[in-house]
């Protein structure tokens, strides 16, 4: 088994973003097949709402989740709920495909002990956008984030440890995965405003599955 570093220096598709973050070029692309059925099927169950921040605004992006638990938010704070509280039933559970889909790119990334929990899925229609953040509503920040992006295109922002530190844009298409974990597990990050454009497969929207190990 190679070392991170020797995968990065002979494979062009894998791209270093920080200590501990990788960017994985085309990864979620052989589990499309699976990914996409599934992901319409948890979407029926537990279909995408415009959630609330604390401080009153209304996010672009719409979410929904599957697994054990969603993260969700209203003006009662950010938390992890074992029910989605639209309809007070448990979340769809984690279809096979994203289980093994994730379980392989946090491998791939060096984290091979990586079992999610939950699976927040955001949808960016054109001029959505999610501002800088951490992820930082997860028990054990031990476990990696391992996000897939699917549909249009977008412009990722990854900084460090601080808001006001320097920040790096990647370009994320259908198919890349980012896993960040370790130093750089609570980096903050973002997505700016979704251009518009038509994706052969998902049509005006881009969808980003984010996989964490939550409770
Ligand atoms: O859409 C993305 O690529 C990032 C999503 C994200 O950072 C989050 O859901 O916390
Ligand atoms: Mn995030």
């Amino acid at each position: 088994m190679t070392d991170l570093f020797t995968r990065l220096v002979v494979d062009p598709s894998r791209e270093a973003v920080a200590e501990g973050a990788i960017l994985l070029r085309g990864f979620a692309l052989s589990f499309e097949d699976r990914v996409l059925p599934a992901l319409r099927s948890v979407i029926e169950q537990a279909p995408f709402r415009h959630m609330v921040t604390p401080g009153g605004y209304t996010m672009s992006v719409a979410m929904t989740n599957c697994g054990a638990a969603g993260w969700v938010t209203d003006r009662s704070g950010y938390r992890y709920d074992r029910h989605d509280p639209e309809t007070a039933r448990p979340w769809p559970a984690l279809p096979s495909s994203f289980l093994d889909l994730a379980i392989a790119a946090a491998k791939e990334a060096g984290y091979a002990d990586f079992r999610p929990d939950v699976c927040l899925i955001n949808r960016y229609e054109p001029g959505a956008k999610l501002s800088l953040h951490q992820d930082k509503d997860e028990r054990d920040y031990a476990h990696p984030i391992v996000s897939v992006s699917l549909g249009l295109p977008a412009t990722f922002q990854f900084g460090g440890p601080n808001r006001i530190d320097p920040i790096r844009k990647y370009a994320l298409r259908h198919g890349d995965a980012v896993v960040w974990g370790g130093q750089s597990r609570l980096f903050y990050h973002g997505i700016t405003e979704l251009k518009d454009g038509d994706h052969e497969i998902l049509g005006r929207m881009r969808i980003n599955l984010t996989f964490r190990r939550a409770l």
